[in-house]
């Protein structure tokens, strides 16, 4: 499959579209996402027009990985996590639902289940707060 110019990651890098955003350098962005599994579910993403970490150049890899630590590490400091989970998904039988690569960084806690995937959409004005705490610990 092309590549889709118009998928909504690509409309969040091109700002025709809002997001909560956590950071930002010269090859990804992160932000909060707008399902999220739990509560701290986050997004990174790489600035390269690719769909999936296979198509996603060595270096794009590189500075994504690095981008999806950092954001761990605020994610458990800023929100007291005691896990933090990494979810990465290239294809619709995988689950990927948005065709532009990224990771995902959920915060875990023992007992607490996570929400289905991609599933439920929150009034993003509920995530400022939220992302504050991350940032802050950035
Ligand atoms: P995946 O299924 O791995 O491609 O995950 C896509 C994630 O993107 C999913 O958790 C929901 C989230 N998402 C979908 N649309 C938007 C959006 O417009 N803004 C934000 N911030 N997240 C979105």
């Amino acid at each position: 499959m092309a590549y889709d110019n118009n998928n909504i990651f690509a409309r969040i890098l091109r700002g025709e579209i809002p997001c909560v955003k956590l950071f930002e350098d010269d090859k990804t962005l992160a932000f909060m996402d707008v399902m999220p599994q739990a509560e701290g579910h986050a997004l990174v993403i790489s600035k390269e027009a690719a769909e999936n970490i296979l198509d996603l150049s060595p270096d794009g890899a590189a500075a994504l990985i690095a981008t999806t630590r950092k954001i761990a590490k605020a994610v458990k400091k800023g929100l007291g996590a005691p896990g933090v989970m990494l979810a990465q998904l290239n294809g619709a039988p995988a689950g990927q639902s948005v065709f532009h690569v990224h990771f995902h960084v959920i915060p875990r806690s023992d007992g607490v289940d996570m929400h289905l995937h991609a599933r439920d959409m929150v009034d993003a004005r509920t995530l400022e707060p939220v992302a504050a705490k991350i940032r802050g610990a950035l």
